[in-house]
């Protein structure tokens, strides 16, 4: 589940949850809808996106008080964000991060990866026990990875986890056939989930259920439920998500059967 990312402003969609306190209820209301993992980007108190690690560590510990929900921090940031803030992250400790594994066109900007930085992140999360999600915006982005645990080893927990992020202006279109595509590339015994942005949520959510995939859904991704009628919360996105994973015979998985499936350690302190 991703609450909110970077890129759209709470001026133009009021329901984004950009404070913490707004963070907490939604992880809340989404937990409770089935989800089981959260994918955070920062606000600060303008709405803006910051990666601010004094904040990110006081959200890292606010969620796990406050959720069971497994907490995955971005690295991804914003477009124009430094790679030293993006790794700055990872200082606080969050049980996975997300590492994307790719340059892509992202609408009229470039997110920009480039390798060196990669392969620096991933280093830096086998090295601090953070469970990496690997963002896969294009198929080519398959061949980095595979480069990353052929040059550095396994993840920290020995367990490749990717999300495959489709429907960006610039990456993999969100239609079934670019996620079998990418389905086809992965090894067995990897884990997948799906996003797909817009309108294409749902197209790519049937695919990722018919392929035995997992699911991202959230107002990172997703503003308008449906034609002309915006978002209200993320919580119906994880509702939405849930009703079609249940019909799929898919039901949510708890954050506990989660986190064994990510081969994350089960969190002690709840
Ligand atoms: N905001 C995008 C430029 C991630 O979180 O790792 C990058 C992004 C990916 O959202
Ligand atoms: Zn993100």
């Amino acid at each position: 589940m991703a609450p909110v990312g970077a890129e759209a402003s709470k001026s133009e969609v009021a329901a984004l949850p950009t404070t913490l306190a707004e963070l907490i209820q939604a992880a809340r209301e989404c937990e409770k809808a089935g989800a089981s993992l959260i994918h955070v980007h920062l606000r600060d108190e303008a709405t803006q996106p910051t990666l601010d690690v004094t904040y990110a560590k006081e959200v890292v510990t606010t969620l796990r008080q406050e959720t069971a929900l497994i907490v995955q921090l971005s690295t991804g940031g914003a477009v124009r964000d430094p790679e030293s803030a993006r790794i700055a992250v990872l200082e606080a400790q969050p049980d996975s991060a997300s590492l994307t594994c790719g340059t892509v066109n992202f609408g009229t900007e470039v997110f920009v990866n480039r390798w060196p930085f990669i392969a620096e992140l991933y280093r830096r999360m086998q090295a601090t026990g953070i469970a990496p999600e690997f963002e896969i915006f294009d198929l080519g982005h398959i061949s980095t990875l595979r480069r990353l645990l052929e040059e550095f080893g396994p993840p920290p927990d020995g367990h490749v986890h990717v999300d495959l992020v489709a429907g960006v202006r610039g990456g993999m279109p969100g239609t079934p056939e670019a996620i079998l595509a990418c389905v086809r590339d992965l090894d067995d015994g990897w884990t997948f989930s799906a996003t797909g942005i817009g309108f294409s949520t749902i197209p790519v959510m049937l695919t990722s259920l018919a392929l035995g995939g997992h699911l991202r859904v959230g107002m990172e991704d997703t503003l308008k439920f449906t034609r002309g009628r915006p978002v209200q919360s993320n919580a119906e996105l994880v509702q939405r998500a849930a009703t079609l994973a249940t019909l799929a015979a898919r039901p949510p998985m708890t954050p506990k059967e989660t986190r064994a499936l990510l081969h994350l350690p089960q969190y002690s302190s709840r």
